[in-house]
């Protein structure tokens, strides 16, 4: 008998690459294209390490591009933030003087941090208050059918150090969102920090939806700042080898670059080769103690499919470009059918 659908799909998520994937495969479970049970839940796992305290505020910018992108409140063309945003209160604080201006927080993205910094400083966990935003932005639409959880409640935030000739070490270390924001990943990210990550343990139900998973997709995102920040909450990296869900990733190296964000810089930064087949080795089986059954990789990379294999993966290529939704929905297909 074929393996039954899957209905408890897991998601391990990091902010544009994976919202996009989800996208598609959300399209793809309502119109069938993806084959999986018509009770189907997917919960996915974002990344917090790019959380930032600015202005007073606490940002968390994948949790709120997973959030707005599935509730349709996303800025297509920036890919994060609210459409029909404005920018008052930015060019207010701008013209204070008040610093950073280099990170944009428009004002109704101000009142998601509003919510969630009051909801903090009364004690509400960071899963809380994921839950009580999502009341707004993903329950209309989808029920109990979709869940939206931080990998930890504990706060983690990711440094980068960078070379700095006034320094002393000859090096300074500033927080990820400047390295990406302002600096545009565009000197190299000599190391990486996460702080509070080793310190960290999963959010409420993060362990359960793992362990629970009928299928574990690990999306395009940045392998080192988001996926690899996911599997660096202790607790994470044993809930996916001790599944029984095969879990598959699709690669988001294309050729010798990420299609978008900086996945190539932290790649390199931490001496993993970019590319497909190195981000697959990076990953590595579970077999092998790694945390991965199955890698796609796109149509162009398809010469590394058995160096893929050899290293005990599953693997097959296909069109990996999130075109459009029914595009992202083939290769959510094609992930599962590696599942099978
Ligand atoms: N990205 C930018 O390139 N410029 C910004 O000013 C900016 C502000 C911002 C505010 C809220 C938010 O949730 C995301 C924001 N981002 C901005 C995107 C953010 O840097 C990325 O979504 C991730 O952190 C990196 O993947």
């Amino acid at each position: 008998m074929a393996n039954p659908l899957p209905r408890a799909i897991t998601v391990l998520s990091g902010g544009m690459g994976g919202a996009k994937f989800l996208q598609g495969l959300l399209h793809g479970i309502r119109t069938g294209t993806v084959p999986a049970s018509d009770d189907a839940v997917v919960t996915v796992v974002a990344n917090t390490a790019d959380d930032l305290w600015i202005h007073g505020l606490k940002v968390c910018p994948d949790l709120d591009t997973v959030m707005y992108t599935l509730g349709d409140g996303i800025d297509p063309e920036r890919g994060w933030g609210r459409r029909e945003e404005t920018w008052s209160v930015k060019d207010e604080l701008a013209t204070y003087g008040v610093e950073p201006t280099w990170f944009g927080l428009g004002d109704r993205d101000i009142a998601t941090h509003l919510v969630r910094t009051q909801m903090l400083e009364a004690g509400y966990p960071l899963s809380a208050v994921t839950t009580a935003l999502c009341q707004r932005w993903l329950t209309p639409a989808y029920g109990d059918s979709l869940r939206l959880l931080p990998m930890t409640d504990d706060r983690v935030e990711t440094h980068v150090a960078i070379a700095d000739a006034e320094a002393p070490s000859g090096r300074r270390v500033i927080h990820f969102q400047e390295y990406w924001v302002r600096l545009r990943a565009e000197v190299p990210a000599e190391a990486l920090a996460f702080v509070g990550l080793d310190d960290s343990s999963p959010a409420p139900g993060v362990v359960e939806a793992i362990t629970g998973a009928d299928l574990v997709i690990v999306p395009p995102s940045n392998p080192v700042v988001s996926v690899g920040t996911i599997l660096g909450v202790p607790g994470i990296r044993e809930a996916l080898l001790e599944t029984t869900a095969p879990v598959v990733g699709l690669s988001p190296i294309v050729g010798e670059s990420h299609v978008r964000g900086m996945a190539e810089q932290m790649l390199t930064s931490i001496g993993v080769e970019v590319s497909a087949a190195g981000v697959a080795g990076h990953y590595g089986a579970r077999s092998r103690g790694g945390v991965l059954d199955g890698w796609l990789v796109d149509e162009r990379d398809a010469d590394q499919v058995a160096r893929i294999e050899q290293a005990g993966l599953r693997a097959a290529a296909v069109p990996l470009m999130m075109t459009d939704h029914p595009a992202t929905a083939r290769m959510a297909a094609a992930a599962m059918a590696l599942a099978q």
